[in-house]
């Protein structure tokens, strides 16, 4: 697996602990050097070889030609708070994690709401995707997802004309899930996106990837993924879909307003508060690659942002 130095990634969650730290000691204004220190740093040796980078499989590339990551690296590197903030640990904290059986509750503004056993999910056409995944981080990877579109989900239930937004939310099972006895988020994780964001044709309801079912650690039995978002906008383990009026409140709004807002649209040009977005770290690759406008996918989004108004790039 590929072994990546703390140092390179800076975790969504440090306004909670080193923020604290660096404002009592003076240190915040230049926060943004803890990461521009990374860029340009040589990568020292690691154990990883070019073979165990290889994707399981073969050629499993994005549609720009980028090599899907591997299962390993998918599967061993991941965000999952509900679990800890700890990437490389979220693996051995899921083994007991109760996938099946499981239910999504769809409802809110919507003609026919229906509570989907995940076998019903299931029954809808499953379709492979490649896409890059954009952390908010700075890392990222390519990924072979399984799964179908949002947009079969929200045609089934037939939204009300008022309905405007799409809300979404996570298991909430402390006992399971032990990162959700942590008080310094509003749990469960919500997300949210407007109508026509969520019934775009990339816009994927991901029930595995590589052609297996969805490992626990990637968001099982089901989760959301938006590739021209960054990351943190493709919940996981998703038990709750509404169809609401009003533009929802994400746990990462609520946690750091000054840092995520609702849009979260990936632009190289507008950087995080805290680090700049103009380059990223692909798991497996050494150095950084520039960050692309809506991560690559601005032929097909462009259209649903005609004004490009800075409010959608945070
Ligand atoms: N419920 C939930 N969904 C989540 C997260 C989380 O902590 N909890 N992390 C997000 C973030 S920050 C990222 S980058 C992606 C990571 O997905 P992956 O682990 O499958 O690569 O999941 C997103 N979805
Ligand atoms: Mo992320």
């Amino acid at each position: 697996m590929v072994k990546i130095r703390s140092s390179e990634i800076t975790p969504e969650h440090v306004f909670l602990s080193r923020r604290e730290f660096l404002k009592s000691t003076g240190l915040l204004a230049s926060g943004s050097l803890l990461l521009a220190a990374c860029g340009g740093v040589s990568v020292p040796a690691s154990s990883t070889t070019e073979d165990e980078m290889q994707p399981e499989a073969s050629g499993a590339v994005d549609e720009l030609g980028d090599s899907a990551n591997s299962y390993v690296d998918i599967t061993n590197f991941n965000n999952f708070y509900e679990f800890t903030t700890d990437k490389t640990a979220v693996v051995d904290l899921v083994g007991n994690f109760r996938t099946s059986p499981w239910q999504v509750e769809v409802g809110g503004l919507v003609h026919n709401p229906k509570v989907y056993d995940i076998d019903d999910l299931l029954g809808f056409v499953q379709e492979e995707r490649v896409y890059r995944l954009r952390c908010v981080e700075g890392w990222s990877m390519v990924i072979p997802w399984n799964g179908f579109p949002l947009a079969r989900l929200l045609e089934d239930v037939e939204p009300m004309a008022d309905a405007k937004y799409v809300r979404f939310e996570t298991l909430y099972d402390p006992d399971q899930m032990p990162g959700q006895k942590s008080p310094w988020y509003v749990w469960p994780y919500v997300e949210g996106l407007r109508l026509d964001e969520a019934m775009h044709k990339l816009t994927l309801m991901a029930t595995g990837l590589y052609g297996k079912t969805l490992p626990a650690q990637n968001g099982a039995p089901i989760r959301l993924v938006v590739p021209w978002k960054y990351g943190f906008k493709s919940i996981k383990s998703i038990v709750k879909i509404d169809l609401v009026s009003e533009q929802p409140t994400s746990l990462w709004m609520a946690a750091a307003p000054n840092e995520y807002g609702f849009y979260a649209n990936v632009n190289p040009e507008v950087p995080h508060p805290r680090w700049s977005q103009a380059t990223e770290r692909r798991i497996g690759e050494l150095g950084r690659r520039q960050t692309l406008l809506f991560n690559g996918y601005a032929d097909e989004v462009a259209p649903l942002y005609p004004d490009m108004s800075p409010s959608l790039f945070f």
